[in-house]
């Protein structure tokens, strides 16, 4: 049994429990979003980088991946994209003698809100073998100690290269270049554990592993499905786009357990209306999902499509479309006939009426969008439950048309864009034989380690170098614990990043951490400032500037670090120009417009306003680069989870007031919660079948099969209104109870949605 020392300092006197909203964003929120800014940065450093947001000359918000309009507002920003900025651009800093006044054993009693509240990280640190303190340590001999490690190796797969995906494209580019010229396809990514299912649902069905729209198609809906996502927290300004689609008529529906509250109202910020007014409607419907049961509801769905067109011959279906790129209806259709509406019932916890009226708005609607996130790539079924949404897509026709199209909204600002780079286990031929023409060696074929399978080749002692580009992988992996214990079988652990975390905490025998310019920080080189780029979920790339000077002298930029690591590593192995790299980024961006398609003109493109928009198959040209050329509509069985007697289905999820493993705040606005986290929602119809209450405290457990109970002690229980049988808790403190083998079939990525847990009333 594991207890709570990996979720250190998560005691919460004063918690309070209030009512949940219905309405988000609105005066409240910008106001909120200002305040700690201007508390901490003071007014000139505040307008400077709070004008400079997502501005054609400023820089990417590294919130999340929602994409830019065209036209900008002055302030184009969300409240939490403001406390993203806000948590970067501080000018607090970690002093040198935090150092010496702080042991590891120390720090590991620490919140990760107290980690992060430290201030930024401006100097290179060393923990020697056998030490419990980190030291200062010049770069040079930073960079010493990792490459002596690295070239010991017996196997260049012995180390692993995480990237977070906060990182820009340029440095993804020279990273992976590095892992792969020093012999590695291990470079499992945070995209491993997030929209890893949507990759792979997509790529086989419509041969591409991304969005098929752009931004102005949410304008020209008629009809909008969100899909496991909170907007109103996690993407704020895409309730901006669905407002828009509103006004022109569109329809929007919610799918999801809980009702989010930018889902149901939103005041918008920008508009003098939304500060006053009760703000606009936004889902005309909202499904209350059971965990899980996505793949249920689309299937019915298109059941349903095809009988409207059996009905009605001629009418329903997009024939024309289906014939000339699709493959697999007929399979499809023998296929769905026989899904029966008792299990999608059961699945879905929804009416029939619910469903035949979704069924109903769809073939109504000749332009459709489905959007999502975590609530369905987080699944055990998430794979099947994506190609289910794309064949529903597909019979309508509605890929490569205005105003429809697959929309998976990412996370990271630049998860993308890493991808797009080379940053996956498993890169294509194609982009390794480029690699290859371009730098004249041969990368590594076998496919590497995935975020999990890095855990497991750490456990297994295969792995000796964890080295991170930025995020919090321990906290963020499932079974903390588990996780925690891996790591510190490491021989040498290497994070790069501009704040502390746990996983600064949690190390091998020997450990570094390598401070690193922000984004909101001008980055000078000899070749003078540079910018980076970055790509949206909608394929825009476009370039971000830094706005403020840098906290501290003597930081690093992540390509610098990269760039100087390789060297001292690889010397001068294929005579690739990493000093050249690091002057200029141009040189990089050089090199990816040969490497990468799409980017050809690469330097040119970039510094056009705005930035330009990647081909996409699907999008512009109904081409589908699957394995047959065509849209694939598949046949997947049937997978919902039953839920055991006397167990709940726990989501893991995020507050209004974290960005992942940062927690800006302890508070979760919309939802009602003060000062405290340690909080699990139960439908109140559940908690009176287990005869527990509201307010009381139980240990959350969480069961694997025959392995050893995983413990998340003394919750509080607060009465919510989610789905029958979903309760929902706080990740990453609830990551303690996702079992390291709970992963979505043919994605590996864990299942942080849908934990089986049992409560047990605690003592008081
Ligand atoms: N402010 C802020 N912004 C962020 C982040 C952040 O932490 N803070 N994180 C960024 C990242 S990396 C990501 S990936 C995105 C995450 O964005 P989201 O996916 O919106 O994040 P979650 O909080 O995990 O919310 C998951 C949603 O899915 C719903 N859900 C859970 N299970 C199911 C299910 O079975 N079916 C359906 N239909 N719905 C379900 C939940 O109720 C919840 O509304 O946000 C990005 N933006
Ligand atoms: N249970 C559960 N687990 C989950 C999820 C869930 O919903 N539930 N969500 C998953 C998802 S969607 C994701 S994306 C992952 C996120 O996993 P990660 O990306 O690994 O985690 P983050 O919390 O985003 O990383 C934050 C850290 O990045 C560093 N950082 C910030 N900015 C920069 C920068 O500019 N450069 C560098 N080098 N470092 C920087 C800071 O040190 C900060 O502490 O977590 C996953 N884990
Ligand atoms: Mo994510």
């Amino acid at each position: 049994m594991h207890d709570r020392d990996v979720n250190p300092g998560t005691d919460y006197p004063d918690l309070q429990v209030g009512r949940n909203k219905d309405w988000a964003v609105g005066v409240p929120a910008i106001l909120h979003s200002m305040e700690p800014a201007i508390a901490e940065m003071g007014p000139l450093r505040t307008a400077k980088l709070m004008t400079a947001i997502n501005q054609k000359n400023g820089f990417d918000c590294m919130s999340c991946a929602w994409p830019d309009p065209g036209e900008r507002n002055l302030l184009e920003f969300c409240e939490n994209g403001a406390k993203a900025v806000t948590w970067e651009a501080t000018p607090v800093t970690v002093p040198t003698s935090f150092w010496a006044e702080n042991s590891l054993t120390s720090l590991l009693d620490k919140s990760e809100y107290w980690l992060g509240m430290q201030g930024r990280l401006v100097e290179p640190v060393y923990k020697q073998a056998g030490s419990d303190h980190y030291e200062p340590i010049g770069w040079d001999r930073a960079f010493t100690v990792i490459a002596d490690r690295l070239t010991s190796l017996d196997s260049p797969d012995r180390a692993a290269f995480y990237t977070s995906g906060r990182t820009a494209n340029e440095t993804a580019f020279v990273y992976q270049l590095f892992a792969r010229a020093f012999g590695t396809n291990n470079l499992p990514d945070c995209s491993n554990m997030c929209h890893e299912s949507t990759g792979t649902a997509l790529s086989e069905t419509i041969g591409i592993g991304k969005s098929t729209i752009a931004y102005d198609d949410f304008g020209k809906a008629e009809l909008i499905i969100v899909m496991g996502q909170n907007p109103g927290t996690n993407h704020p300004r895409m309730l901006t786009a669905l407002e828009e689609a509103k006004r022109n008529g569109a329809t929007i529906v919610a799918v999801n357990p809980l009702p989010e509250a930018g889902l149901i109202r939103y005041k918008n910020p920008q508009k003098a209306r939304g500060i006053i007014g009760k703000g606009t409607q936004i889902a005309d419907h909202f499904f209350q999902i059971r965990s899980g049961g996505d793949m249920a509801l689309l299937q019915a769905v298109s059941k349903r499509v095809l009988q409207a067109e059996d009905r009605a011959p001629g009418t329903v279906l997009d024939n024309e479309f289906l014939a000339e790129h699709t493959l697999g209806l007929e399979a499809f259709r023998e296929h769905i006939a026989a899904l029966d509406d008792a299990t999608v019932l059961e699945a879905t916890g929804l009416t029939l009426d619910q469903v035949d009226l979704l069924a109903d708005l769809y073939v109504r609607s000749d332009r459709t969008i489905i959007t999502w996130a975590m609530g369905l790539t987080q699944q055990k079924n998430a794979v099947a439950t994506l190609k289910e949404l794309i064949t529903l897509l597909l019979l309508r026709g509605n890929i490569g048309k205005p105003g429809a199209g697959a929309s998976p909204i990412r996370g990271h600002s630049n998860v993308q864009g890493d991808r797009t780079m080379g940053i996956w286990e498993r890169m294509p031929d194609s982009f390794l034989d480029a690699v290859q023409r371009e730098f004249g060696f041969d990368p590594p074929r076998t496919h590497g380690f995935d975020s999990l399978q890095t855990i497991t080749g750490l456990q297994r002692g295969e792995i000796d170098v964890f080295f991170a580009m930025g995020g919090n992988f321990v906290a963020a992996i499932s079974d903390t614990a588990a996780a925690e214990a891996a790591m510190r079988g490491a021989g040498l652990t290497v994070q790069v990043s501009t704040k502390l975390n746990r996983s600064h905490v949690v190390t091998g025998e020997e450990a570094l951490i390598l401070p690193t310019l922000g984004r909101t920080e001008v980055d000078l080189q000899k070749g003078g400032p540079q910018f980076l780029s970055v790509e949206d979920s909608v394929c825009a790339v476009h370039a971000t500037h830094g706005a403020v000077p840098p906290v501290a002298p003597g930081l690093l930029s992540e390509v610098a670090i990269v760039c100087r690591l390789a060297r001292a590593t690889l010397g001068d192995r294929y005579g690739i120009d990493w000093a050249g790299f690091e002057d200029e980024y141009d040189v990089i961006r050089d090199h990816i417009s040969r490497v990468v398609p799409g980017f050809e003109a690469f330097n040119a493109d970039v510094r056009r306003k705005g930035g330009f928009v990647l081909p996409n198959g699907p999008r512009d040209a109904r081409r589908f680069d699957t394995a047959t050329g065509k849209a694939m509509i598949t046949v997947n069985e049937l997978e919902h989870l039953e839920r055991p007697e006397g167990r709940l289905i726990l989501q893991t999820l995020r507050s209004h007031d974290q960005f992942n493993t940062t927690i800006y705040s302890l508070n979760d606005r919309y939802r009602g919660i003060t000062k405290g986290r340690d909080v699990i929602f139960v439908n109140p119809d559940d908690l009176a079948e287990l005869r527990l209450a509201d307010g009381q405290r139980v240990n959350v457990i969480s069961e694997w099969h025959d392995e050893p109970d995983r413990v998340l002690p003394n919750y509080r229980i607060v009465s919510y209104p989610t789905a029958r049988g979903c309760a929902a808790a706080y990740y990453p403190e609830a990551n303690v109870l996702v079992p390291l083998k709970s992963a979505a079939t043919g994605s590996n990525t864990p299942v942080s949605k849908a934990v089986i847990v049992r409560l047990e009333a605690v003592e008081q």
